[in-house]
């Protein structure tokens, strides 16, 4: 594979997801990695017992099921990390920061491994070696300065082990603030809110057996072919056995159409694949809170005609009125929202919004998925409140076969959470730490995202550190979040490779090399594991497998440790000695987070433990006791108000996704087989009529404006126009490219979220060639 671009080539891809196309790939990726035959190992070793959790998705796996289990992406992740490339002094000697700042994200990556803690020395504009011993008393020296903790910022990217995210979040409270900003506040912190309110609890209800149970699984606003691989398998099981696969998608994801399996040789020789999807529906960019209501309304409408004729309800009235609170209400709006309205709104036809009512109705069990079309919108809330109400009209909540199913983006993004990585922490978390460690936990609210961008925009906060992620360019509106970054008096990044955030430096800056989850982890006791939580609840083990490129490399756990040690001494508890053996973390962890006593007991056990999910059981931890159906109105327009009072009017809405070649900001390649896309990511999705109204022509290059009412400029130049089969007024690009185009202030409605889905934009011809990347 070559750094510079194929010829740039787009040509709608013909075979089914995974299968060859899959196998060519990876094979690619193994023989560019240097080392393949010692990857291969690893790749064995992936989500086995005794091996290490994948670092791609947080898809989990059957618990008693030994076979194989990685894909295509995790493979490209694996390969990722454990390359033998190099990022080391000798590298930092021969770039300026403002050199490399010139390289793409591709390029940046692909350099290989961060191999030693470095510095950045403005005088010079280089990053030069440091010492560990430097580095972390460089970081007290700030966080002792501050007037007051709040003033610094702690982000964490969902790769962080429970390990390495509970000592954080000690150190950051005994340090004093909540300000917690994650990646889960860009992803799925508005399914954690929504489910929080409407059920007790803000994480999937589902296990992975569940899967096998369903008489229909719905996949909404999610791309699990490129996404969530390991996804597919149990999909194409359940349309074995007659299952139905329901998609809301705008897009015709291969994935969701048809696909070939990997391990089934036969397959693979015949070419051949089963019909996956049994109806796709593809709704307008946010319509699906419109098409949920457009399905509850139509059952309202059978149950009363059933009820009529003596015949066999729709509703679950048992269920109703054990477990539910609000139905009243919530019939209620149904019976005021016009068909019309919820027609115009989802972009979908009355029949075919009848045809998923019918289709939900038709089966008995029902498992609702939902990734990040549905979360990053400023309704995501209302949206995912009303997927739950739908679920509780039919009983499709706490039995087997049925249930909710937000499905998570990082490996351990949702461990993260219950290790208490929360900006909004639950009281019992701080009663449980302060009772523990006998310090006084900060009781205010702290940071998200979006604030901690702010508060480094008008310089309220000083100091920002990252355990992991790249914080510049996941966030939007990059030009403002680069100039927060470099607001600050002091930035640390705790990194395994190279990104654009340790280019966008403070005036200190510090690159703090870490293991990555491959990677051996061995200290004063020997080799440490590591957990993980998967999308199910599942908490296991992970034992790195590959030989560390350097002795300078130190473990997530160990950096948190030595930044805690430097700045507040052994409080509250001794960190070395936390260090020297991570079942002692494991311990607190027990004492602290509730469902993990005897953690190191019965993480022992192979496929590792479940950690329960009271709304799976039917307990509702919710104000009212009950699981709680929530009357939110629609969206009066899905155009926001800041939109139309710019005064100009949209040419179209974009959506921001991933390509099939990338992990978040991480990009493999600058390829998007399934969507046909060859050697470029600088690329806008277009409905050919909307080409033709805007006056327009395939492979044309454009420069693209967002739309937003606080008269600021943003701008993209140079993308390549792409007619695609995408329904008319919509427009989809690459993220993290297209980041520069979302509003700060465009954030979901008490999530805070940034509406990476829904970005009003206009185009117009390029002003200049397109920049190579
Ligand atoms: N290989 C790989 N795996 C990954 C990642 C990766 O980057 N690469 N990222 C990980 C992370 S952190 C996450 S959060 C997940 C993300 O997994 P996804 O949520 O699958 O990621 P996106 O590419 O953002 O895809 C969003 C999908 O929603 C659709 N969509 C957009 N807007 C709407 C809408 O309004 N309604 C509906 N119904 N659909 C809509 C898009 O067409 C697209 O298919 O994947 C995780 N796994
Ligand atoms: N426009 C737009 N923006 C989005 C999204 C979108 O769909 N559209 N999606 C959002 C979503 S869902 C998410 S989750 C965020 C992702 O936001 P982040 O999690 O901040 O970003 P990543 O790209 O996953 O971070 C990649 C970097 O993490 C580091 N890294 C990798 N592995 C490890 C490890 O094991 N340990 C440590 N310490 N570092 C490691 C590497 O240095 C790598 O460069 O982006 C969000 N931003
Ligand atoms: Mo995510």
């Amino acid at each position: 594979m070559s750094l510079q671009p194929v010829n740039p080539r787009y040509k709608p891809y013909k075979g089914a997801a995974a299968g060859w196309g899959a196998l060519i790939s990876v094979t690619q990726f193994w023989l560019d990695s240097k080392q393949p035959f010692k990857n291969l190992r690893a790749l064995l070793k992936t989500n086995q017992n005794g091996g290490f959790d994948c670092p791609g998705c947080a898809w989990g796996d059957s618990p008693e099921d030994g076979r194989i289990k990685f894909c295509e992406n995790g493979a490209k992740a694996v390969n990722w990390e454990a390359t033998k490339r190099r990022v080391d002094a000798k590298f930092f000697a021969k770039y300026s920061v403002s050199q490399l700042r010139e390289q793409s994200d591709y390029w940046l990556e692909y350099q290989g491994r961060l191999t030693e803690p470095m510095r950045y020395d403005a005088t010079t504009d280089r990053y030069v070696p440091t010492s560990w011993d430097d580095a972390f008393s460089l970081i007290a020296k700030h966080l002792k300065n501050l007037e007051t903790p709040n003033q610094a910022e702690f982000y964490t990217s969902g790769r962080a082990s429970n390990e390495a995210a509970f000592l954080y979040q000690l150190f950051v409270r005994a340090y004093g603030t909540n300000n917690f900003p994650d990646c889960s506040n860009m992803c799925h912190e508005a399914s954690g809110v929504a489910l929080i309110q409407s059920v007790g609890i803000g994480k999937g209800s589902v296990t992975f057996a569940d899967f096998e149970h369903a008489d229909a699984i719905f996949v909404l606003g999610q791309n699990p072919g490129t996404n969530h691989p390991r996804m597919l398998e149990p999909l194409r099981e359940a349309v074995k056995r007659g299952a139905q696969v329901v998609a809301f998608n705008p897009l015709k994801e291969r994935g969701l159409e048809r696909f070939q399996h990997p391990q089934h040789a036969l397959e693979m020789l015949t070419n051949g694949s089963e019909p996956l999807n049994t109806a796709f529906f593809r709704p307008a960019l946010g319509g699906d809170m419109a098409a949920l209501r457009g399905i509850a309304k139509f059952l309202l409408q059978w149950e009363r005609e059933a009820v009529a004729k003596g015949e066999k309800p729709v509703f679950d009235h048992a269920f109703i009125a054990e477990h539910t609170d609000g139905v009243d209400a919530y019939l209620a709006v149904l019976d005021e929202t016009s068909w019309e309205s919820l027609v115009e709104q989802s972009g979908l036809s009355l029949e075919e919004i009848e045809q998923a009512a019918l289709m939900y109705r038709r089966a008995e069990k029902v498992i609702m998925c939902w990734a990040m079309g549905i979360t990053q919108h400023v309704h995501s809330v209302a949206t995912i409140q009303e997927i739950v109400n739908l679920q509780l009209l039919r009983g499709n909540l706490g039995r087997p076969g049925a249930g909710l199913c937000p499905v998570r983006g990082h490996s351990n993004v949702q461990g993260d959470r219950t290790m208490g990585i929360n900006d909004r922490p639950p009281v019992l978390l701080l009663d449980n730490i302060e009772k523990r460690f006998q310090f006084k936990v900060p009781r205010d609210n702290g940071h998200n995202t979006v604030e901690a961008i702010n508060a480094m925009v008008d310089g309220h906060a000083k100091v920002f550190i990252a355990l992991g992620g790249n914080f510049a360019q996941a966030t939007p509106d990059s030009p403002r979040t680069h100039q927060a970054l470099q607001n600050c008096d002091l930035t640390v990044q705790i990194s395994t490779k190279l990104n654009r955030s340790h280019l966008t430096t403070g005036k200190d800056a510090l690159i703090l090399p870490c293991l990555g989850r491959t990677d051996i982890d061995i200290q004063a006791t020997g080799p440490q594991a590591i957990t993980v939580e998967d999308s199910f609840s599942m908490i296991h083990a992970s034992y790195g497998q590959l030989e560390p490129l350097s002795k300078e490399m130190r473990s997530e756990p160990a950096i948190v440790a030595g930044i805690a040690k430097a700045t507040l001494g052994n409080h509250p508890v001794d960190w070395d000695a936390m260090i020297a053996d991570y079942s002692g973390i494991r311990d607190l962890i027990a004492d602290t987070i509730p469902g993990f006593q005897d953690f190191n007991t019965r993480v022992q056990h192979p496929g590792g433990f479940y950690l329960g999910n009271s709304a799976g059981a039917r307990q509702w931890k919710t104000n009212t006791g009950k699981a709680n159906f929530k009357s939110n109105a629609l969206l009066a327009d899905l155009l926001p108000p800041q939109v139309r009072n710019s005064g100009q009017t949209p040419d179209l809405i974009l959506q921001t996704m991933r390509s099939h070649d990338q992990y978040n900001t991480t990009i493999y390649g600058l390829d998007d087989r399934y969507r046909g896309v060859r050697g470029q990511r600088d690329v806008l999705f277009v409905n050919e009529a909307d080409l033709t109204r805007l006056g327009y022509k395939h492979g044309q290059k454009v420069d693209i404006t967002s739309l937003w009412d606080d008269g600021v400029e943003r701008k993209v130049v140079g993308f390549t126009l792409l007619s695609f089969d995408i329904p008319a007024g919509q427009a989809a690009a690459y993220y993290p490219e297209a980041n520069p185009l979302v509003p700060l202030q465009s954030v979901g409605l008490g999530s805070h979220t940034p509406t990476s889905k829904f970005v009003a934009i206009r185009l117009h011809a390029a002003q200049e060639t397109a920049r190579i990347l």
